[in-house]
Order: C-alpha cells, then sequence, then structure tokens
C-alpha cells in the first residue's frame, strides 16, 4: 500500500487529490494548519475516526513556515509520495501579504525539499515530490504558453512560485532528488475559494437568482485565463509523479476566456443580463495583471497522455449548479425567520 502526504490537504486541490489517491488504494496523510474553527470542510467526508481499523486518511498538524515539524511529519508518515500543494494562493493578498507569502510559498519549498533531502539521507528511502507550480509564473509572457516560456512573474505570489519552481530544479539536479514541478494553469470546481473571481462569480449569481444579493463588485473585466476543472488537474499530479524520470509539465486546457466571458455564460445560464448587477470596483484591481494565459499542455498530454475532461461551458454550469443550491438553502433559512450573512459580498481582497 503506497503512502502518500499532501500540504495543503484542506484547500480545493487537497481534497480532490485526496479523492484520487484513496481510490487508488493509497493510505492518505495530510498537513492541517492548526486554527480556532474547523478548517476541514472540504475533506470532512473523506476522514474517519483514525481508531477504525479501515481509516486510511491521517491528518498531522504542521506548517510550510514551521520546518522542525515539516521534518517530524515526515519521520512519523514515512511517505512514497509527497504532495506540495500548500500555499497562500491569492494572487491579490500576496500583493497584501508579500513577506509572509514568499515565507510559505518560495522558503517554505525550500524547507520541505531540505527536510525531504536530510529524511532520504538518513532513512535510505526514495520519497519523489510533486510540486505545485503555476501560470502566474508566466505572468506577462505572451501566450500560448508551455515548458519553454519564459517566467516574468507579475505578483509576490508569481515571483514566490519562480523561487519555488527553481529550487525544485535545483535539488533535482544537485541531488538527484525526484522532483517534478507541475506548472497548472487556472483550474476551478464547485469547491473553488469564494474569493477568487470564478467562485465569487457563480456564487453572486445563484444569490441574485434568488433575490437575495443585488450588486457584485469586480476588478479587471479584461483579463483572459485557461480556466479547466481541478478534478481533472489532480490526475495529472499524480500521473506526473509515476514517471520513470521526473520533469516539468504544464498542464492547461488550450482555451482561453475573459472575465466577461464567464460573466457571460453564468449569468447567461440563469437568463440573468450580468451587465445590470456587475460593478467595478477599483479595490480588486491589481498593482499589475496578468492579461493573458493560455496553456500549451502537450507535453503532459504526449508523455503523461493526459488532457483536460471538462469544458469552459461544463465547468462553470456545474459550479452554477452547486452554487445555485446553495442559494436555495440560505434562502430557506431567511424565509424560516433565521438571520443570514452573506459571507463574500463586498468585502476584503477578494
Ligand atoms: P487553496 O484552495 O487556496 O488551498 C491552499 C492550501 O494551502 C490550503 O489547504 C491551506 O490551508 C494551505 N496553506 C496555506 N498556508 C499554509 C501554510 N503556511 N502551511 C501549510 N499549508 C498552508 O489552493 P488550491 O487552489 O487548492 O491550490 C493548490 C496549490 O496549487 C497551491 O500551491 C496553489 O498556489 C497552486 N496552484 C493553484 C492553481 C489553481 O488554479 N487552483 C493553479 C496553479 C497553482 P487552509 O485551508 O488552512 O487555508
Ligand atoms: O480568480 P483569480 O483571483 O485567479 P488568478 O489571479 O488567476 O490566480 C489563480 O490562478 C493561478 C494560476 O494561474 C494560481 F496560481 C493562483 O493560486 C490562483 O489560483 O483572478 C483571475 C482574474 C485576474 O486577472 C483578476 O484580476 O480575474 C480578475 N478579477 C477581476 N475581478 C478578479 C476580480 N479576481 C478576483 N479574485 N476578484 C475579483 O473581484
Amino acid at each position: 500500500m503506497r503512502i502518500a502526504l499532501v500540504t495543503g490537504i484542506t484547500g480545493q486541490d487537497g481534497s480532490y487529490l485526496a479523492e484520487f489517491l484513496l481510490a487508488k488504494g493509497y493510505t492518505v496523510h495530510g498537513l492541517v494548519r492548526r486554527s480556532s474553527t474547523f478548517n476541514t470542510d472540504r475533506i470532512d467526508h473523506l476522514y474517519r475516526d483514525p481508531h477504525d481499523p479501515q481509516a486510511r486518511a491521517f491528518l498531522h498538524y504542521g506548517d510550510l513556515t514551521d520546518g522542525t515539524g515539516l521534518r517530524h511529519v515526515l519521520e512519523r508518515v514515512r511517505p512514497d509520495e509527497v504532495y506540495n500543494l500548500g500555499a497562500q494562493s491569492h494572487v491579490m493578498v500576496s500583493f497584501v501579504q508579500a513577506e509572509y507569502t514568499a515565507d510559505v510559498v518560495a522558503t517554505g519549498t525550500l524547507r520541505l525539499l531540505e527536510a525531504l533531502r536530510d529524511h532520504m539521507k538518513v532513512t535510505g528511502r526514495q520519497v519523489r515530490l510533486y510540486q505545485a507550480g503555476s501560470s502566474e509564473m508566466f505572468g506577462a509572457s505572451p501566450p500560448p504558453q508551455n515548458e519553454q516560456t519564459p517566467f516574468h512573474p507579475r505578483s509576490p505570489y508569481g515571483a514566490s512560485k519562480v523561487a519555488a519552481h527553481l529550487y525544485a530544479v535545483n535539488y533535482r539536479e544537485a541531488y538527484g532528488m525526484f522532483v517534478v514541478n507541475g506548472i497548472l494553469f487556472n483550474h476551478e470546481s464547485p469547491r473553488r475559494g469564494e474569493t477568487f473571481v470564478s467562485r465569487k462569480i457563480t456564487r453572486a449569481a445563484g444569490r441574485i437568482k434568488l433575490g437575495l444579493q443585488e450588486k457584485l463588485y469586480l476588478g479587471n473585466l479584461d483579463a483572459r485565463r485557461d480556466w479547466g476543472f481541478a478534478g481533472d488537474y489532480v490526475e495529472a499530479m499524480w500521473l506526473s509523479l509515476q514517471q520513470a524520470e521526473p520533469g516539468d509539465y504544464v498542464v492547461a486546457t488550450g482555451e482561453s476566456r475573459s472575465v466577461r466571458d464567464f460573466l457571460d455564460e453564468a449569468f447567461g445560464y440563469l437568463d440573468l443580463d450580468w451587465r445590470e448587477h456587475v460593478f467595478v470596483d477599483p479595490r480588486y484591481i491589481r498593482p499589475a495583471e496578468v492579461d493573458h494565459l493560455q496553456g500549451d499542455a502537450g507535453r503532459a498530454r504526449e508523455k503523461l497522455g493526459w488532457q483536460a475532461k471538462v469544458g469552459f461551458r461544463e465547468l462553470v454550469r456545474m459550479m452554477v449548479d452547486h452554487d445555485l443550491d446553495l442559494a436555495r438553502q440560505e434562502k430557506t433559512l431567511r424565509d424560516a425567520g433565521h438571520e443570514i450573512f452573506l459571507r463574500g459580498v463586498g468585502s476584503g481582497h477578494g
């Protein structure tokens, strides 16, 4: 039975990856940050009491800013594969919390590489590492972007992911470690964080349809992204660790749409006209923007046999259907006299 350790298991991708690995028969261990409220909503359905002999998913407190803790978890878990998905992953927040973002995303990856290198040296075990890189690393480089495209990051987040990518390449070259860099383009799902633009739109569309919300405030509507489905992308992560040699892989759909296109699709599906509800608020405009991402995933297709299954329209509709259901639940509570708080509406750095 193979053992995987997933940092960022409580996030969107971590939850899909844990599901995927459990279905493949893995024992899955996840790193969880201590928080004053539960932060395991996305994986609660996978978790069983660890006293249950059938349990195959286990959680460990840990943080990418704490190297000693990472070492202890590696000693306890003795994984065959490590997936480093943990990150302060919001681009706009990285402008506000630049040092923290670099600490988690760049230095956190370095801490994990160092801990893994020592673990392998002391135990003589072979462990494979997947590093969650991002199309944000390409930034201002024009599309289509592939593994040869120069990096030109446009945010502290993007720059930190470039540093993490380069650390990973260096540890591969210097110590012969099996480290894979996935360069994933935007991928979404009903589990997407509610301050990313896709989910912000589908959440608002559902609420507007049911009369719970009137307006949606957004930033740059002209930005173009290559949006795929997170459930498809975790398979590419796993496939990339099953190869004879480590390498770097762009993972994308190859299609690019604007934020406006996303609005058209989401609101149109509910027979709404987004122009009557969407307003641009400068607080959501970034100090530097990534204008156009469109991935060329030819290498992943050729070497991994991977390609995206869910297209743009299907993805948007899946998210809208889910969020319309959530809005119905909110409306039921409100109609029953409960006070409901529309978290995320008009707030913060989303
Ligand atoms: P996400 O939903 O924001 O999840 C991030 C995860 O990292 C959460 O589990 C979070 O824990 C954890 N985390 C945050 N700070 C941490 C720290 N200091 N130490 C340990 N864990 C920490 O992100 P995602 O969309 O699943 O993305 C997964 C990874 O892929 C990230 O590295 C992201 O940067 C990268 N990526 C994402 C995309 C995309 O489009 N989704 C594209 C390219 C690359 P809490 O739940 O406690 O916050
Ligand atoms: O949904 P977003 O916040 O995603 P972004 O910045 O592309 O980053 C995501 O994808 C990366 C992969 O390329 C990941 F590495 C990263 O971790 C994250 O998952 O913004 C998408 C676009 C941007 O151009 C942004 O300016 O939408 C634009 N946008 C317009 N109004 C908005 C808003 N983005 C957000 N979050 N909120 C808005 O109100």
